[in-house]
């Protein structure tokens, strides 16, 4: 039987000498500045990894810095000279273990008649084109360190369609796609690929995003909804998936609030 890195260690017998403590996992999280992003930095943090977190907003990830003790990148998924600037730094400083491709969102809720097609680009340039530009650019890194993650946030959307959402249902079920050809394309290299795809998630400017900035229309959202999902519930699951030993590659997870049974089934209450 092969031992697993990743394997919680047997300590040593009483009178022999210690092993030196083993270095830190490291991982790199995509749109770390705020929502899962920022949960998921706190979550992989909290259970010992080294986390850089990396978005374009520098002076959140300060702050998130301060707090968990993450190394704070500027990175923007949606240019290729800045994912190249990003991967020259973080990959002088030896191996990659993880990467969460988190970086992403949705823009407009119209339908198809009414599209506005640079909502569209934007979403295929960050979800889609974001997670291949960065994804691509470490995997030499990923596979150096021997037992490599790539995990990718997508949605619930990835798994079905609703009206005004073929745009991020698109965008989000090409990343699932990403997902599995990458998963067939890395098991030799010994990284695993995984995909996370929650449902209603409550943070902060997924939907003010979505909706142009309109606070009133982002409420009504998650309105009557007790408990949506919360960016440390789909934290602690990537955790969890991530802090898995390494030969459990879980393909893909789908998580909900209780209260949508199904894309299409939200439960409010009054
Ligand atoms: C967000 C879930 O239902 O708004 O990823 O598409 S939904």
């Amino acid at each position: 039987m092969t031992s697993n890195p990743q394997s919680i260690p047997v300590p040593a017998p009483l009178g022999a000498p210690a092993d030196p403590a083993p270095a830190a996992l490291r991982a790199v999280v995509t749109g770390a500045s705020s929502g899962i992003g920022a949960a998921t930095v706190r979550a992989l943090r909290s259970t010992g990894w080294d986390v850089i977190a990396a978005a374009r907003r520098i002076d959140r990830l300060e702050a998130l810095a301060g707090e968990t003790g993450a190394t704070p990148m500027s990175l923007d998924v949606t240019d290729q000279a800045s994912v190249d600037a990003f991967t020259a730094e973080v990959t002088a400083a030896g191996p990659i273990h993880a990467l969460v491709n988190n970086a992403g969102g949705a823009f407009g809720t119209e339908q198809i008649a009414e599209a506005r097609t640079e909502d569209w680009e934007r979403m295929y340039a960050v979800n889609v084109l974001g997670s291949l530009r960065v994804t691509r650019a470490l995997l030499p890194a990923l596979r150096a360190g021997r037992q490599g993650s790539v995990l990718f946030l997508t949605s619930t959307a990835a798994l079905a369609a609703y009206e005004g959402g073929a745009g991020y249902c698109g965008a989000k079920a090409a990343q699932e796609s990403m997902a599995r050809s990458l998963r067939l394309e890395e098991a030799g290299n010994n990284v695993r690929v995984i995909e996370v795809a929650p449902g209603l998630v409550h943070t902060e400017e997924f939907s003010l995003n979505r909706l142009g900035g309109d606070q009133g229309a982002a409420d009504k959202v998650y309105q009557g909804v007790e408990y949506p999902l919360t960016a440390d519930d789909v934290a602690s699951t990537v955790a969890f998936a991530l802090n898995a030993p390494h030969h459990v590659n879980i393909d893909q997870l789908v998580l909900r609030p209780l209260a949508q049974a199904a894309n299409h089934k939200l439960l409010r209450g009054s």
